[in-house]
């Protein structure tokens, strides 16, 4: 049956006719080429590489940045869209797209040079190459300043030394952006699969986002190439950039998510009798019901102003944490209500919901926790800053 959204306040009469049409043409997508596939490879732990290409036909990748990269150069709403469809499949697959866009594409054409812009950019946009970001270390999650791994100056190059942990498409990606210190300051590398001293284990025994794959990367004496740093960096605010692309990506995306849930919840309760009734006769399923359709609806209300004014130049990062914050958390909330419409059915893998709601407790942990995305519009609103 056609999916027709979730859209109790005719947002779509705030949406582009172009808007609309990327997010159908997302929408069919991934109605034909995950939802079909993706049980079995949340169970068998891996991701569905065969739809990369077919991501980066319909433009997926990079797909706000310029055309003379190859891009598709759509604005934020359309792009805000594109991740909402994805995550409506599963989370897995718009993080692939995410780290593509946001987390790879994003620091090159952003702190990289003309060379690097224009031997990188063009290929992972036609999903010939596939990147990673790493950031985050085993002991360094939620303060990134912290890090350890180190690169030092050495004759037409740097060495680097160090792990980073939790990184999502670090064992497939052909080029991780890595964030380590020299002298003391963040700065970005672009590390080649194959250099020298350099490997992505995969990490195993997730229950979460396993559609998605998630890898520490390990660097020993790592020689990287002049050509491969990244010179328009300024310390550890460069990174945290990355993280508005991709937190405001995470903001739509989990709406998807909440569709599904909602959807699910709403046939089943419509059609499951108990007591001689549907269950959706019953004041408490109707109250359930009611309060997940307005946190959706809040969501979907918060992330399209957001879109607005990121396209209009006007966007604080303080302002994605908090859709990042809020859209995560009623997510996880949905589909936990959801499971509880259906009962015991709500556990077997035959509905989404548990996938879904499983996913959520990383996207809701990724791109800064809960409590992070708390401090961070604490500090914005009181001026004092929580993190010490
Ligand atoms: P702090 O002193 O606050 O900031 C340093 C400089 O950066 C500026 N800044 C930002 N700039 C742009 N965007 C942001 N979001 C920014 N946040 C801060 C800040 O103004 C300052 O600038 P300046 O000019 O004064 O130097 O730094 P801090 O060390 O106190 O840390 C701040 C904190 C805690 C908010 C930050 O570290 C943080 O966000 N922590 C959370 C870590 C996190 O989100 N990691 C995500 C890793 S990547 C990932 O999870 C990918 S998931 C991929 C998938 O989809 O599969
Ligand atoms: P910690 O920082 O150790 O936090 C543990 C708990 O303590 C959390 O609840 C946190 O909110 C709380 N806490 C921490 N500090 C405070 C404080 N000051 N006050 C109150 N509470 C606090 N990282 C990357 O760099 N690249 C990736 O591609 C990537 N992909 C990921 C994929 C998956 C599936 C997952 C699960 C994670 C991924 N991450 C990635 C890492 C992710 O960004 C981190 O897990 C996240 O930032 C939290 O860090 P942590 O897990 O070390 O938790």
């Amino acid at each position: 049956m056609k999916f027709n959204g979730v859209d109790y306040y005719l947002i779509d009469e705030l949406f582009s006719e172009e808007e609309k049409l990327i997010r159908n043409t997302i929408r069919e997508f991934v109605e034909d080429n995950v939802i079909p596939v993706i049980e079995k490879h949340y169970r068998e732990g891996t991701f569905p590489m065969q739809i990369v290409p077919k991501l980066a036909e319909l433009g997926v990748f990079g797909a706000t940045f310029p055309a003379k990269y190859g891009c598709a150069e759509l604005n934020n709403v359309a792009y805000g869209l594109i991740m909402q469809e994805l995550e409506r499949g599963d989370s897995g697959v718009r993080s692939f797209a995410s780290v593509q866009s946001a987390l790879v594409m994003y620091p090159i054409l952003t702190f990289g040079s003309e060379e690097q812009k224009n031997h990188w950019l063009p290929k992972i946009a036609k999903g010939e190459k596939i990147g990673c970001f790493g950031l985050t270390e085993p002991d360094y999650g939620s303060n990134p300043a912290g890090m350890i791994t180190r690169a030092e100056k050495v004759d037409a190059g740097y060495i680097l030394n160090g792990a980073k942990m939790w990184i999502t498409n670090g064992t497939i990606a052909d080029v991780a952006v890595v964030w380590a210190k020299l002298n003391g300051i963040v700065n970005g590398f672009l590390v080649e699969k194959d250099f020298k001293g350099f490997s992505a284990p995969e990490m195993k025994g997730k229950h979460s986002l396993r559609a998605s794959i998630t890898s520490e990367l390990v660097f020993d004496n790592v020689f990287v190439p002049e050509s491969h740093f990244l010179p328009n960096t300024s310390g550890l605010k460069s990174p945290l950039m990355c993280l508005n692309q991709a937190r405001y990506g995470i903001a739509w995306g989990v709406i998807g998510s909440m569709m599904v849930a909602y959807t699910q919840a709403l046939g089943y309760a419509k059609s499951r009798i108990q007591f001689s009734k549907p269950i959706a006769a019953y004041q408490i399923t109707q109250t359930k019901l009611v309060h997940m359709l307005t946190e959706i609806t809040k969501s979907q209300l918060l992330v399209l102003q957001l879109g607005r004014l990121k396209d209009e130049g006007k966007l604080k990062h303080t302002q994605v944490s908090l859709a990042k914050r809020n859209n995560c958390e009623v997510a996880l909330e949905i589909c936990r209500i959801a499971r509880e419409i259906l009962g015991a059915n709500g556990i077997l893998d035959e509905y989404p919901i548990m996938r879904h709601m499983a996913n959520l407790e990383s996207v809701k942990t990724y791109e800064g926790t809960h409590e992070m995305h708390t401090l961070i519009i604490g500090e914005d609103i009181t001026g004092f800053s929580a993190f010490e």
